[in-house]
């Protein structure tokens, strides 16, 4: 079972995570991690703050000599800024900005100025909770497990990739796209919807879609409802900042069509069981089915705008409109990372739940023994049966 914390302030002097339950034996790469984090520094949309950190994880314990250890892995990201606010006086932040935590923070911790609420709101924490994933990503491609995100939308040119390259060509291409979208036509579209989205000194949301090939089949649980492994990837993809939809595969879309055109029929492909598509982003019953995992995340516009909006002064008790403070126009092209680490960590953790084992060779071993759809491994009586409970 894996476990993660993070702590750490925005502009504070720097962000810290534990992750507990990566087994023994794995290669662990800094380098690896600190690719992660440069994906994640990408600058289009970004308002400023992107030029002041260049993230770089330190691994304080848990991997000696790049390999896991079985014990606890604690990390470290420095906070660059915090040179610039470490002997500041900070200005009072006294109006809430309508969208994010501001209020409702304040109100709940009972705080005495609003930036402590949006020091840890902040985005800025999914630089540590990426590095954490990176960590599972190593260990899930060691299986045979990988991740592809990219920009589905942004504003309302969308865009969704169906087989048209490679997968390795799809991350090549978004990695080299201003805006992680890997079609160079609809990339420029999107940028321009940025830039008009600055000029118009508004904000913009979006939505990035994450897929994972080479998951067994089996993985997760229809028996209960917290055993759902897609309940449990939208969790963990619904707490990452302004993400506020979850879609598998094309759920949006099914729910308007007739079943025979949504669900992904059987076909045999020699002896194995397989789909004539994959409308259903790889899950029946909350498990896996072997096909890719296909999830899409829908995210808010930022909460801070230049144009002020309306809002209430706490000090002065009074309606009033914001203050704008340095932030992002539009923070999707930079996040695909962050939503491919999220499902990682939730993947591996159903991997391990599946094999045990506390070592690569235990876990590999019980890997290579999920059982495929293979339609010769199906062993069913085919004769009359009743009901029998003893209790009756
Ligand atoms: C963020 C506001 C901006 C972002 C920040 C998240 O920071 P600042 O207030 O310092 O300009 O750049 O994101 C990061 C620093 C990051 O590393 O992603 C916010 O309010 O959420």
């Amino acid at each position: 079972m894996i476990r993660f914390l993070t702590a750490g302030e925005s502009h504070g002097p720097e962000l810290t995570g534990i992750i507990e339950g990566v087994p023994a034996g794995f290669t662990i790469s800094k380098e690896f991690i600190d690719s992660y984090l440069k994906r994640r520094q990408k600058d289009t949309g970004s308002g400023g703050r992107m030029n002041i950190e260049s993230d770089e994880v330190f691994i304080l314990s848990g991997v000696v000599n790049n390999i896991s250890t079985g014990a606890p892995i604690a990390l470290r990201i420095k906070n660059k800024d915090w040179e610039n606010w470490k002997d500041k006086d900070i200005e009072p932040y006294v109006v809430p900005r309508p969208g994010h935590a501001d209020l409702i923070g304040t109100a709940k911790y009972d705080l005495n100025d609003i930036r402590l609420v949006l020091e840890r709101s902040s985005a800025r924490e999914t630089a540590m909770r990426s590095a954490i994933g990176a960590i599972a990503i190593q260990v899930l491609e060691t299986m045979g497990i990988s991740i592809y995100g990219y920009v589905s939308c942004i504003g309302k040119v969308e865009y969704r990739y169906s087989d048209d390259f490679s997968l390795d060509q799809m991350r090549k291409l978004t990695d080299d796209s201003p805006v992680s979208c890997p079609d160079a036509d609809k990339s420029k579209e999107m940028e321009k919807e940025i830039s008009n989205a600055r000029k118009k000194k508004d904000t913009l949301g979006g939505s990035i879609t994450t897929i994972a090939t080479g998951v067994p089949p089996t993985l997760g649980s229809y028996v209960h409802w917290d055993k759902k492994l897609d309940a449990k990837l939208a969790r963990i993809l619904m707490s990452i900042q302004s993400v506020k939809a979850i879609e598998v595969g094309d759920g949006i879309e099914s729910s308007k069509n007739y079943g025979t055109s949504v669900q992904d029929q059987y076909v045999l492909n020699e002896k194995e069981i397989k789909k004539e598509s994959n409308n259903l982003g790889g899950f029946e019953g909350g498990m896996t089915n072997g096909e890719n995992i296909e999830l899409t995340a829908y995210l808010k516009p930022i909460s801070t705008t230049l144009t002020p909006i309306k809002s209430v002064n706490l000090v002065e008790k009074e309606e009033t409109e914001t203050v704008y403070e340095r932030s992002d126009t539009c923070a999707v092209p930079r996040a695909v990372p962050i939503f491919e680490s999220a499902m990682a960590l939730e993947i591996l953790n159903a991997v391990l739940n599946k094999t045990g084992g506390d070592n690569k060779k235990e876990i590999i071993k019980n890997f290579e023994n999920i059982p495929s759809l293979n339609i010769d491994e199906f062993d069913l009586d085919n004769k009359v049966w009743k009901f029998g409970y003893e209790s009756e």
